[in-house]
C-alpha cells in the first residue's frame, strides 16, 4: 500500500526529528531519518547542527547491521552527490535497506529525483509523498529558497482585541502576556533573519534576539528596512551589532552613494559593525537573502512594513496573536486582523496562550 497508517506513523515521527534543528542547521534542511526493523526503531537522527552530518548517515550508523532488511522513512530524498559529505542514497544502498519512505523530493539541483534512481536501481523499494504536506510545511524555507529562489516569509502580527498594533506616539505597548511572547522567541530561534520598519526601530528601540535562557546563539540575522540609514547609532541594534549581527537595508532609494548625508551616516553605521546594503526594492532583497543561504524571515513590524509586504504578494505564513485588552481610538490599526485575512491562506494551527489567542494561517507555493 502506498500510504499506510504504519508508514504515517513513522513519517510523523522523522517529521518531529527533522523540526527540532530548524534554523540551526545553516542553509542545509533539517531532515529527519527514522530506521524501522520488525516493529522497532533501530535508527533516528536529525540532521546536525550547523547542516552535516546528513540524518541518513547518523540513523545508519546507530542501526548498525540492524539496518539490513529494514526500512528508512527520510523527510527529504536522501542525496545523491559527493558534497560535504558522501551521498546518502549511496549509503543505504550499501547499509542493505530494503525500503525507503519519503515524504518529498529534494529540489537542490545536484539530487532532485536522483537521490531516489540510486536507490530504486539497486532494488530498494521507494515510495514517496507520505506525509508531503506536512513536510513542505517543516521544510518550507528550505524549498522556497530552492524553488522559489526567495526567503519564506512569516508575518508575525501582535493585536489588540480590538485590532490595534500599538498605541500612537508611544514606544513599545505589551498587547500580549509572557507566554506568548515566549513563544515568538522560540520561534525566532527557529528563524534565519528577523526584520523591522525603521519607525519600529526607532519608536521601539528592539533588540530582536532571543532571551531565552542558553539559546542566544540562536538569535536570527536583525535586518531593518531603512531606506535613508536613519538608524540611531545609539539604538539597541547598531550598540550590540558586534554581538549580533545586524543589517540596515536601503530598499528603493535614490542611491545612498549619491548623497552625501547617506555616505556619512553609512560610514557611521559601518563602523559599528552594521552591515549596509543596497537593493532596487523588497523582493530584491529577499532573493539576496537566499542567495546568501538564508532559509526563513520573520516580519515583526510595524504597520507600514506588513502592509508592504501583504500588499506585495510576499508573505507565506501569518503568525497572529490577540491580546485580551482594548486599545481603543488612540491605537494603530493593524492592516491585517482575522477579519481580513486573504483568501489563498488557510488557518493552519489555533491556540491559545494564556489570555491570548493565536491564529496561523498558511498558503502553499
Ligand atoms: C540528506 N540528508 O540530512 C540533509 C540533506 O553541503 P552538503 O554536502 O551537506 O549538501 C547539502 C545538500 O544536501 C542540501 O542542499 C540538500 O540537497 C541535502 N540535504 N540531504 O540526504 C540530510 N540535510
Ligand atoms: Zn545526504
Amino acid at each position: 500500500m502506498n500510504d499506510s497508517i504504519q508508514d504515517r506513523h513513522y513519517m510523523a515521527a522523522a517529521l518531529r526529528l527533522g523540526r527540532s534543528h530548524l534554523g540551526q542547521t545553516s542553509s542545509n534542511p533539517s531532515v529527519g531519518c527514522v530506521i524501522v526493523k520488525d516493529g522497532e526503531i533501530v535508527g533516528e537522527a536529525v540532521t546536525a547542527v550547523g547542516g552535516r552530518p546528513h540524518a541518513e548517515t547518523q540513523a545508519l550508523a546507530m542501526a548498525g547491521p540492524k539496518a539490513h532488511g529494514a526500512t528508512a522513512y527520510v523527510t527529504l530524498e536522501p542525496c545523491s552527490h559527493h558534497g560535504k559529505t558522501p551521498p546518502c542514497a549511496n549509503a543505504l544502498v550499501a547499509a542493505g535497506v530494503a525500503r525507503v519512505v519519503i515524504a518529498v523530493e529534494d529540489p537542490d539541483p545536484r539530487v532532485s529525483g536522483r537521490g531516489t534512481r540510486i536507490l530504486r536501481e539497486a532494488g530498494i523499494e521507494v515510495v514517496t509523498g507520505v506525509l508531503a504536506q506536512d513536510a513542505r510545511r517543516h521544510l518550507a524555507g528550505y524549498l522556497m529558497r530552492h524553488i522559489q529562489k526567495r526567503v519564506h516569509v512569516t508575518l508575525k502580527l501582535a493585536v489588540s482585541a480590538d485590532g490595534m498594533l500599538g498605541r500612537k506616539g508611544q514606544g513599545q505597548v505589551a498587547i500580549t502576556g509572557p507566554i506568548s511572547r515566549a513563544q515568538v522567541q522560540l520561534l525566532r530561534a527557529e528563524t534565519d533573519a528577523i526584520l523591522v520598519g525603521i519607525g519600529t526601530a526607532r519608536a521601539d528601540d528592539p533588540e530582536l534576539t532571543v532571551r531565552l535562557t542558553g539559546m542566544a546563539h540562536l538569535s536570527p540575522l536583525r535586518i531593518v528596512l531603512d531606506r535613508r540609514l536613519e538608524l540611531p547609532l545609539t539604538s539597541r541594534l547598531v550598540t550590540g551589532a558586534r554581538q549580533f549581527a545586524s543589517v540596515c537595508a536601503c530598499c528603493g532609494g535614490q542611491g545612498f552613494l549619491a548623497d552625501d548625508g547617506q555616505c556619512v551616516r553609512a560610514a557611521a553605521l559601518a563602523e559599528k559593525g552594521v552591515e549596509i546594503i543596497e537593493m532596487a526594492d523588497v523582493p530584491e532583497l529577499l532573493a539576496h537573502l537566499a542567495a546568501r543561504g538564508l532559509s526563513t524571515l520573520m516580519v515583526e513590524g510595524g504597520a507600514m512594513v506588513a502592509k508592504t509586504f501583504l500588499d506585495q504578494g510576499l508573505v507565506d505564513r501569518i503568525h497572529l496573536y490577540e491580546g485580551a485588552d482594548l486599545i481603543g481610538a488612540e491605537g494603530i490599526a493593524s492592516p491585517l486582523t482575522r477579519a481580513n485575512i486573504p483568501k489563498d491562506f488557510v488557518l493552519s494551527r489555533r491556540t491559545s496562550f494564556g489570555a491570548d489567542r493565536f491564529h496561523e494561517y498558511e498558503r502553499d507555493f
